[in-house]
Formats: C-alpha cells, structure tokens, sequence
C-alpha cells in the first residue's frame, strides 16, 4: 500500500504474505517526540513495547525510539531541538509548528492518509476541515465544546423534559429558579451561571440566534464581525432577559471555575456548562460524593429563532497534534504506526491503557479499573472505532456524539500581526459592552454607540481585511 517501500525478502515480510491480504510490511525505525511520553516513564515504555509486538505480528518490523524532552517548557525545548537540525521522524507540537512549516521539513498528511486502511476512517470531520487548510498537522482526539448540564432528578422534578427550544431552556431556568428543587424552603437557586465569561454560555447558545460563524454577511453583500452583527444584539438582549429575571447568577463574570462548580453541587445552580468530556464526569462523580445516585444530563444545544448548533469551531489550522518528518527515511513506518494506533486493536491500547494498571481482562471480557481516569491515548482517539464496553457514562458519551452531531466550521482566519492590537482592542471593547448591555447598566438604545466604539478600537480595519480574504 505504500508505494515508495522497496521490497526486500525478509522474515518479516513472508509471515505477512502468509496471513493474506494484509499491509505491505514496513520496517525500519521511528523516532517519536511527544511530550510527558518519555523513555523513564514506565507506562509509556510498556505502550510503546507491545505496540512494536503488534506491528511485529503483523510483519512490521519497526522500532520505535523515544526522543526525550522536559515537560515543562516543552514547545521551547522542541523548537531549538528541530531548528537545530535533529528532526525526528514523528514529532508532537503544542505551538511553534508554523515557523518549522515555514522551512519545508514537515510532511503533506493528506496523500498518505489516502493510502491507509484505517486512519482514514479515524478523522472527524474538523481534523478534514484543519488538514485542507494546513496538511501538516493531525490531531486526531474528539472536540471541546462548551455543553450544558443538569441534575437528572432536578429535571425530572420539573416535570418539563430536556428543553428542545430556547423557551423551553427559559422555562427550565425559571422551574429551577422557583422550584425550591433542593427544599430547604428558600428561593435561593439561580437558573444558570457561568465560570468567569460570557463563552460557556455562548458555546451552547451562539448558533441560536444566528452567530453561525466569526464573520457573518451583513445584508448587502460584505462581511460584519459577529461580535457587533445584529444577531449578537439579539442574544445580548436574551442574556439581559436571563440576568434581569433572576435566571442568570448576578456574579457569573466574576466567580471562576471552582465557584461555579461548587454553586452546582450545594444547589445554588441548576445548570452548568462542561468544556470537555472528562469535566462530565467529574462533574457527575462529586455531585455523588453529596447526592448519592445522583446521574446527570446532558441537554442537547436548544433552537432558536437564528438555528441551533454548537459554537462554531476554528477550522483555519490545527493548534497542536502530529507532525512527520519531510525529512524522514522512513515515512511508510511512521504511516504504518499511526495506521496501526487507528485499527481496533491499536485504538484498544490507546483507550483502555495498559492491562493490569488501566483495566483487566475477564476471560474475553474487559474490565476498566479506576486508573483509567488518569490515562492520556498518546496517538489518538478514532471516530469511527467503537468499545467493546462503554468508557464514559450516558452523559459524556452524548457530550462527544453532540460534538460531532452539532459541529459547525468557522470562518475565522489568522490576521497578519499587524492587526494584533487592533484584534485585542476590539475583543476588550466587546466584553466590556457586552457585560454592561447584560446587566443593564448599558442600555440597548447604546448599541450604535457600541458598534462605533468597536470599529474606532481598530474593528474597521479588520472588516477592510476581512473582505479581501472572504470575498
Ligand atoms: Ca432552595
């Protein structure tokens, strides 16, 4: 499958043949990168042994070679290890990866990816979005999304069911508000609040009302920023409705992630936003060290008057992941790990971590032990391969199919670090309205005078460069 391999009759090779149909055998070494994956790090020596016997079972030969680097300071240390002229064949970025892009030594993904059995199939259709856009970083690991939860019992005493529309998200809000859901006979439980910003609740609600995308058109044939469209009014004006009604926490910009977590497990709030699966179920697991049984739900992104959706995902790039040597002599190796990593078996090592540590086998059967929490797939989690037993519970399993079932691609770009100032002023300039139109101490009357504050702190250049690029 990988053209370029030269055939040589090796002991390797003959015991593919003999299994029939299987991949071309690939050999030779890989030198890898990753951060936190290192030689002294015993797990990741044990994952790195019994993928290289799997690869070996099959009629690979590869030897994979860890290159090792400081966690701390790690993107730096990367940099001047490459710049220096030590490529290695695989290589982990986390930042800094255009200047080495820049220089011609990373790899075009896409024509290998093509090639392979089951990476192909490994892609969620944001890593297809990043790679058409900049082929030579992958990322192959599920979406971060900002994506509401309740208490299930709280729910069902409502008697409403999971919210389908905005209304409905209100009517929650206000039964919650009311409903003295944790009976200690006071009113003294907010709908809703936020950790610090605006964006939890913009991850969920944003597509509602029609912010489908940074850069929206204005009517008459250009491009607006999202942040003064009309569409962003609306929303604001809803947001105010929440704060003026008492459905929205008065502190939800000021109080961070702790608070708003504590707010959800003493029932001074009945819905909070997860940035990301695990945080479900944590979530879920302290609010059982308080209320036993306890399960939680995920409530699917509620429709409005604009559509429904999750907040659109930059697309322009990925910000960390995979990259392969240009360099390389063993570029059909290294396609062959990442294709083994996506094949069951390979996702079966990287999901269910090591046996005896991470989970252990009854007879056929998998068990996950609690150490589990703690183990990070160092290559990737495919799209397409699915468990022989459920990893997550109910709610975090829904968080990462909505993630998938909601996305929408963004049309955000990278300026050019001359408007750097110009991006910076306009985005203080926005949080400082949008906090004042929400609790009121700005009037929606002002909302001109807040457009024209935005385009003088630098927003009308942007829209001016915006066009060129959009078109
Ligand atoms: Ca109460």
């Amino acid at each position: 499958m990988f053209t370029k391999t030269k055939l040589t009759f090796s002991a390797a090779l003959l015991a593919s043949t003999c299994l029939g149909g299987a991949a071309l055998a690939e050999s030779g070494t890989v030198r890898m990168v990753l951060k936190d994956f290192i030689s002294t790090n015993p797990n990741s020596v044990a994952h790195i042994e019994r993928i290289e016997a799997a690869l070996a079972e099959q009629g690979h030969d590869i030897d994979i070679e860890l290159v090792d680097l400081p966690a701390s300071g790690y993107a730096d240390a990367l940099g001047i290890m490459l710049l220096s002229g030590d490529i290695p064949d695989l290589i982990y970025f986390q930042g800094g990866d255009r200047k080495i892009a820049d220089q011609d030594v990373l790899e075009d993904w896409r024509p290998w990816i093509g090639e392979t059995e089951y990476l192909k199939d490994a892609l969620y259709p944001h890593n297809t979005a990043r790679l058409n856009n900049y082929p030579f970083l992958m990322h192959v690991f599920p979406l971060r999304a900002q994506q509401p939860v309740v208490r299930t019992d709280w729910l069902d005493a409502t008697g409403l069911g999971a919210p389908a529309t905005v209304e409905d998200y209100t009517a929650l809000l206000t039964a919650i508000r009311d409903g003295d859901l944790d009976g200690d006979g006071e009113a003294n439980t907010f709908g809703t609040t936020a950790g610090g910003s605006l964006k939890e609740l913009n991850g969920y609600l944003n597509p509602a009302f029609g912010i489908t995308a940074t850069w929206l058109e204005d009517g008459s044939g250009g491009w607006t920023h999202s942040q003064i469209s009309d569409q962003e009014r609306d929303k604001l004006t809803y947001y105010n409705q929440l704060f003026s009604d008492g459905l929205l926490d008065p502190e939800y910009v000021t109080i961070n992630w702790e608070a708003k977590e504590d707010r959800f497990y003493t029932g001074r709030v009945g819905v909070v936003s997860a940035s990301r699966p695990s945080n479900v179920v944590v979530y879920q697991t302290k609010m059982n060290t308080v209320h036993p049984d306890t399960t939680l739900t995920l409530i699917d992104p509620p429709k409005g008057p604009g559509g429904q959706g999750l907040l659109a995902v930059d697309v322009s790039k990925e910000s960390r992941g995979w990259a392969m040597s240009a360099l390389s002599k063993n570029k059909e190796a290294v396609v062959a790990l990442l294709d083994f990593m996506a094949s069951p078996e390979g996702q079966f090592m990287e999901q269910f971590g090591l046996e005896g540590i991470h989970h252990e086998m009854e007879g056929d059967q998998v068990k996950v032990l609690p150490e589990l929490g703690s183990w990070e797939s160092p290559f990737m989690i495919s799209a397409s391969w699915k468990p022989p037993v459920d990893l997550f519970p109910a709610p975090a399993a829904k968080y990462l199919e909505n993630t998938q079932t909601y996305f929408l691609p963004d049309n955000a770009f990278a300026f050019p670090s001359d408007y750097a100032a110009a991006v910076d002023a306009t985005t203080n300039a926005h949080n400082e309205w949008a906090f004042k139109f929400v609790s009121g101490s700005a009037s929606f009357d002002q909302w001109d005078e807040y457009v024209a504050a935005w385009k003088a702190a630098g927003g009308k250049s942007l829209i001016d460069y915006a066009g060129q690029v959009l078109q």
